[in-house]
Order: C-alpha cells, then structure tokens, then sequence
C-alpha cells in the first residue's frame, strides 16, 4: 500500500471557535506552533483558514494578507505542505469580491487549494447563511485560476453527485489528471460517514486518482482507520472535530494526528514525508 499522506487541518476552520474549544490556535504564533507540533506527529499536509486571532473566528475581511502571513512565517519554521481553503474567507466580503479574492489567493506560496465541487444546505450554522454556494461556473473558473497558478486542487465532494462534477473538470481538461479527491463526510447535509457510503465513492472514482477521508466529530477517527485500510489518505484536525474521545477535548491537533499515525503503524503503513505527499500528489516544490 501507498504511503499514508495525513493532512492536519488545524485552524478550525470557519466552524470551530475559541467559544468551541479554548485549544483552537487563533494568532499567528500559536497556528504557526500548531502546525511544527502536527508535523513532528506525522502530517505532511496542513490546511489553513484565516482566523481572528482574539475570538478564532472566521476572520472578517481580505484573508489574503492573514494567509500570506501563516505562509511565510511556517515556512520559516518547518517543511509542510500548505493547502489554503477556497470555501472559506467569505466573512466579510460581498459574493461579488469572492471571485477575485479566490484568484489572488491562488499565488501566496502554497502548494494546495481546497476546491468545493458543488452547492449545498449548510451541515452547520454559518455567518453567511444557510447554503454553501459553489456553482459549476464557480468551480470550472477557480480550478483554472489554481491550475495556471501551479496550484494542485484538493477536490472537496460532499455528496455523490459531486464525483461526477469532478469527472467533468477532467474530461473538459479543466484539471490535469489524476485528481486528489477528498470525501468530506458531514453527514447531516451530505454523505454519511459510514464505511458503505464511503464504498459506494470509492466504485465510483476513476483508476488512479488520490483520494482522502475528511469526517466529522466523533466520525472523524472510526472513518480515517477505514480509510487507511482502503488505502487511501485522511484529514484530521479542529477544523472537523475538537475531540481526543468521547468527553475528552484534544489540547492539539498534533494528538489527533498522532492517534492516527499510531493506527498506520499498527496497520504497517508508513506515513508520507512532506516530499513523499509532494511526489506522490504531482505538487511543485515551494
Ligand atoms: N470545513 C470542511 C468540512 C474549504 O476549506 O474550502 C471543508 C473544507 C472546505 O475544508
Ligand atoms: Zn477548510
């Protein structure tokens, strides 16, 4: 089997808050200290939301120079792959600025984006409403803006239909193949995370592609040991779940990938180095 690329999403993303888990790292130094600890535990990936360092909120306003800024700085501290998310950084800024804050986004050093392959019903409450917006055209011209950026898209599907969004952008050459899928199991408004609906995915991805295991709460462990057996990739992190085990709040995102690194080695698969993720996903070198 593969190398196990595991992912720390370790920001909290635009759910989880100082009021979630007083462990969620919200200023610079603490998601810079957050993402050394992650890797010291086995991620070779981080993803990372601009964060209002005081609240850990989304941060309301330009994410650009707050990303810049996590960039440069974890650089200077550690070797990792940096996705930065597309979906979030709508706080703040009107629909019709998204657009362009995406396509800026695309050149701030980073090797990875998020890309959200469809429209839907929130799983969880969220400033700017009730739907996650993300049309065909919103997909088609952000994946183009990642690809002449050099920028490998991380294909985020919440529901099954939105595999075949992602056939599409390949059969239009809209992204190089293989693509790097990754299953984002909410449950509630999308896929559950159960190994049978995970199965089904799987029947449905073309030969060869990457793909990951990104579930939510208490779902997050039980569906990356899945997985892990399958061979594929896993995301874990607060942005997803803010639990080491039922009652038990992580106090950082490094020990809930150190639970999963732990489950690798007793399954005998090695873990990937951060230039083990770049070769095997086809990403540029930072
Ligand atoms: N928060 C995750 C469920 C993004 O950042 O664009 C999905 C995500 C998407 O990470
Ligand atoms: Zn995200």
């Amino acid at each position: 089997m593969s190398k196990l690329i595991i992912t720390a999403a370790v920001t909290g993303g635009e759910y989880v808050s100082k009021a979630a888990t007083p462990y969620v790292p919200s200023t610079v130094d603490e998601i810079v200290e957050e993402v050394v600890r992650s890797v010291e535990a086995g991620a070779s990936i981080v993803h990372l939301h601009a964060k209002d360092p005081e609240t850990g909120e989304p941060y309301a306003g330009d994410p650009n120079p707050v990303l810049k800024e996590y960039v440069d700085r974890i650089r200077e501290r550690v070797d990792v792959v940096i996705n930065l998310t597309t979906g979030g950084g709508r706080v703040g800024n009107p629909p019709e600025r998204w657009d362009e804050l995406v396509r800026e986004r695309c050149r701030l050093g980073q090797e990875m984006m998020s890309l959200n392959m469809g429209t839907m019903n929130r799983w969880a409450e969220h400033p700017t409403g009730g739907i996650f917006l993300n049309t065909v055209d919103m997909i088609e011209r952000w994946a183009g803006y990642m690809v002449e950026a050099g920028v490998k898209p991380e294909h985020e599907v919440y529901d099954t239909g939105m595999i075949n969004v992602c056939r599409q952008l390949a059969a239009k050459g809209i992204v190089p193949e293989p693509l790097h899928v990754q299953f984002v199991m909410v449950g509630r408004t999308g896929i559950l995370p159960t190994p049978r609906a995970l199965l089904y995915c799987l029947d449905q991805l073309p030969e060869g592609w990457t793909w990951s295991v990104c579930a939510l709460g208490r779902h997050e462990i039980p569906m990356a040991a899945v997985a892990m057996t399958l061979g594929g990739h896993v995301r874990v992190g607060f942005e997803d779940n803010i639990y080491l085990r039922r009652g038990v709040l992580a106090r950082s995102n490094a020990e809930l990938v150190k639970k999963v690194a732990n489950i690798a080695r007793e399954l005998d698969r090695p873990i990937a180095t951060p230039d083990d993720a770049r070769e095997m996903l086809g990403l540029r070198r930072p």
